[in-house]
């Protein structure tokens, strides 16, 4: 990853387009099925890189609290986690800067699907939503 991270860093030092390399079908990728700890909140670490979110799949329950751990592992770049969806109790916008992790939670109201991702872009060059960072957030309904 972090080897990535340099070469996306390189690339864009010297204004070259970087294609993205080997990507998952979005069906391949499995999906982490989040259930709650013994306190009753589910758990998820997510590390932010250029340009992905690993995983960047979850599942979780509604009505249950959710704590998501944010790791931006890229060297220089800062990332944001956003999901704008305020009607299911999912609105959040936070930076990680290089290097950071913090914490943020929520918890998700109604069942659905759910797409979170960074808009971070520099310059003239494309989002990084646009080169393919964004996850999916499946919310299912509450087991009880
Ligand atoms: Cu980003």
């Amino acid at each position: 990853m972090k080897h990535t991270s340099w070469l996306a860093v390189l690339m864009c030092a010297g204004g070259l387009v970087l294609s993205s390399g080997i990507a998952l079908g979005e069906d391949e990728q499995e999906v982490l099925m989040l259930q709650p700890d013994a306190d009753g909140i589910q758990r998820a670490f997510i590390v932010l890189d250029s340009y992905e979110y690993t995983p960047p799949h979850i599942s979780v329950e509604a009505g249950a609290p959710v704590e998501f751990q944010l790791e931006n592992q890229s060297f220089i770049t800062p990332h944001n986690f956003i999901i704008d969806h305020p009607e299911a109790g999912l609105q959040q916008d936070v930076n990680v800067d290089a290097g950071d992790s913090l914490t943020i939670r929520f918890t998700a109201e109604i069942p659905g699907t759910y797409m979170f991702y960074c808009d971070k872009q520099l310059l003239f060059f494309p989002s990084h939503r646009e080169e393919g960072m964004e996850g999916r957030l499946e919310v299912r309904p509450a087991s009880r």
